[in-house]
């Protein structure tokens, strides 16, 4: 089993190697395993490769729970706002949504400014790793402190609760290091919107039906399951890529094929996989390819140290 801060650095550069190989491919059509193969040696031989919004939003809610473990709205906006670059490939709802901190209005409100009863996008599980490395021992807590993250931006019930499933999966991989079938199980369970919680049931089950090399089984995960941008969707699917993959390269690979939202399906799954099996498991070339993998790294090694005993102040 990975050590403690190995898992935070893999959770991190989990999302980092996610984004960065899947961004190319984002919005493609499902593939073969072989042709998705192809396309992350074609990614990853264009280095550098760029990160998107997934993981520079990652960056920026790392480096709040530092400050602020237990999440805190205005200053997180501000650290979103201080770190965010639009040409990385924001949702416009998100982008309109900054506008409106931007113009002063209150945190609370501009949650609900864009869409009236909140964002169900993946924004907020794309980028909530590091509530699960964070708080990988208080499953109570890491809830809390991720549907907080979230409904600055998602408030939509199911954009909640999906970044809650998200970031309870990287916390069962982070404090079991392992994630398969039973961690499915575990993170369906406790799934509060009934939707949600059905597609990770169903994620389970199509594990069982799971071969590693299977191309039809494939495009009936991403049929049944879905592969958009919407949270209850891409959130099941990422999760049931990383029960499904051996590790970081596999998991993003299965990304790539089944096509979709790639970049952050295969953040997510990365993410997963990354916590289970720890940084030392993450192919060297890839970690070459992409920008800025020691601010990454630093950023999970530092939040596995404050869950193992560092200062919590707010
Ligand atoms: N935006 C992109 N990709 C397109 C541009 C990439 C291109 N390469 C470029 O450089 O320009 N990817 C990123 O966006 C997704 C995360 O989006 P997020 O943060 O959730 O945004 P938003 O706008 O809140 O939600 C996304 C869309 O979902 C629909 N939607 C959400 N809530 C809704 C509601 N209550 N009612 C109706 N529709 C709702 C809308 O269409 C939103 O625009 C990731 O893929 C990330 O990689
Ligand atoms: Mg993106
Ligand atoms: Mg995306």
């Amino acid at each position: 089993m990975a050590s403690r801060v190995d898992a935070g650095a893999g959770a991190l550069l989990g999302t980092l190697l996610g984004d960065a190989v899947g961004a190319p491919y984002e919005g493609a059509g499902p593939t073969s395993l072989a042709k998705a193969e192809e396309r992350a040696a074609q990614a990853v031989a264009a280095a550098p490769l760029r990160y998107t919004d997934d993981t520079e939003l990652a960056i920026a809610l790392g480096e709040h729970l530092r400050a602020h473990p237990l999440v805190e709205h205005g200053a997180l906006a501000a650290g979103i706002l201080a770190n965010l670059e639009p040409w990385r490939g924001y949702g416009g709802g998100m982008l309109a949504l900054v506008d409106e901190w931007r113009r002063g209005r209150p945190t609370d409100e501009a949650a609900t400014a864009v869409f009236p009863d909140g964002s169900f996008g993946n924004g907020a599980a794309m980028r909530i790793a590091p509530v699960g490395v964070r708080w990988a021992d208080e499953p109570w807590r890491l809830a809390d402190v991720a549907a907080r993250s979230a409904s600055l931006t998602h408030a939509h019930p199911l954009g909640v609760d999906a970044a809650v499933a998200q970031a309870t999966a990287v916390g069962i991989a982070t404090s079991r290091g392992r994630f398969g079938a039973d961690e499915v199980a575990y993170v369906a369970q406790r799934a509060q919107q009934r939707l949600l919680g059905e597609l990770l049931r169903t994620a389970r089950a199509l594990l069982a039906d799971h071969e590693a090399d299977a191309d039809d089984a494939l495009v009936t995960v991403a049929e049944t399951l879905g592969t958009d941008v919407a949270a209850q969707h891409s959130v099941p699917t990422a999760i049931w890529a990383a029960a499904a993959a051996g590790d970081v390269r596999e998991a993003v690979t299965l990304a790539l094929a089944l096509g979709g939202d790639v970049d952050t399906i295969a953040a997510m799954a990365g993410a997963i996989r990354g916590a289970a099996d720890g940084a030392a498991s993450l192919p060297e070339a890839w970690l070459a390819a992409v920008e800025e993998p020691d601010r990454v790294r630093a950023i999970g090694e530092a939040l596995a140290h404050d869950a193992l005993g560092g200062e919590a102040t707010s």
